[in-house]
């Protein structure tokens, strides 16, 4: 009878063992948006968060420009979104430094939770977006925490605010000139945590009156949020320009539409990436892209990155 008693809470003692600990889950959200989608926050909110090795971070998304949550190993070489990790995580993963962790692009109400087993400082960033990044600081659990999930709640409700409000201002300073496009335009935003950017997705005059003959200037002025200015079929492949466009003097991409059949694709229209010392200095952007039309007519163009956004103008050409 003794020792069947203690065979049992051997047996008992034995499980407690390899039960995990049950860590705290806190609530994080990606992204936000305006009602009609054109001013996107491009941020995570909050994106600095102290927990306990064990706990478990759940995220929402926010917004419908697409994000990713990404935890690159250290050193590891970025990829493209569309590669991940290589390879994705959906709906949860364990993060512990040594093996990299990415969901697929996600869009407005997904979420993904990461358990974290390990004590360290992990960056985390969204493989869409180079000025979006985080950190989760994860403390060995006799360790005091700074903040609550309250605390975390009011900052990623008062960021989101700010931004948006910020978001408001900058679409209110863009006025466009003579013959003139702005193609969205943008702002990266430091904090201790890392870097947010605030992207207006809207063609600034997205209806244009010009005459017959006269030349249309589109202009990116976001820092990192690239765009296209599409006429008529979409290619496949949205980074290079069409075959008819040419390179103008200056760099500025240019083409001729003369029918309202024709297809003209600008390809990506961006800013140049930051210069970092010891790595060779990055190729001017390419920020502008004209086109000449010859005939009259009504042609709707849009970003074929951004569509889905809202991002659609319309070119009036007149006698
Ligand atoms: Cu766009």
């Amino acid at each position: 009878m003794k020792s069947s008693i203690s065979r049992i809470t051997v047996i008992v003692f034995t499980l407690l063992a390899f039960v995990p600990a049950f860590g705290a889950d806190w609530q994080a959200t990606v992204g936000a948006q305006d009602e009609n989608k054109g001013r996107q926050v491009i941020a995570f909110l909050p994106n600095e968060l102290w927990i306990h090795a064990g706990d478990s971070i759940q995220w929402t998304v926010k917004a419908d420009e697409i994000h990713t949550i990404t935890f690159l190993t250290v050193g590891q070489i970025r990829p493209p979104f569309p590669v991940g990790c290589p390879g994705f995580s959906f709906g949860a993963a364990i993060f512990d430094g040594s093996t990299c962790v990415s969901t697929p692009p996600m869009i407005s109400g997904q979420i993904f939770t990461v358990t974290f087993t390990s004590t360290g400082n992990f960056k985390f960033v969204c493989l869409v977006h180079p000025d979006m990044t985080g950190v989760v600081h994860v403390l060995d659990t006799a360790a005091p925490l700074p903040h609550d999930q309250g605390f975390y709640d009011r900052e990623a409700a008062n960021e989101t605010h700010a931004l948006l409000a910020d978001l408001a201002q900058l679409q209110g300073h863009h006025h466009a000139s003579a013959n003139g496009v702005v193609v969205g335009a943008g702002k990266t935003l430091a904090n201790g945590g890392g870097h947010n950017t605030i992207s207006l997705m809207r063609f600034v005059q997205p209806e244009l009156v010009i005459h017959a003959g006269a030349t249309v200037e589109w202009t990116n002025q976001d820092p990192s949020m690239p765009h296209t200015i599409t006429f008529g079929t979409e290619p496949g492949n949205p980074i290079p320009p069409s075959g008819n466009v040419s390179v103008d003097a200056d760099g500025a991409l240019h083409a001729t539409i003369s029918s309202t059949s024709d297809s003209v694709h600008s390809g990506f229209i961006a800013s140049a990436a930051q210069d970092q010392i010891g790595s060779p200095q990055t190729p001017l952007g390419t920020t502008r892209f004209r086109i000449t039309f010859t005939n009259l007519g009504v042609y709707p163009y849009k970003c074929a990155l951004h569509d889905d956004l809202g991002m659609k103008g319309t070119i009036i050409v007149m006698p």
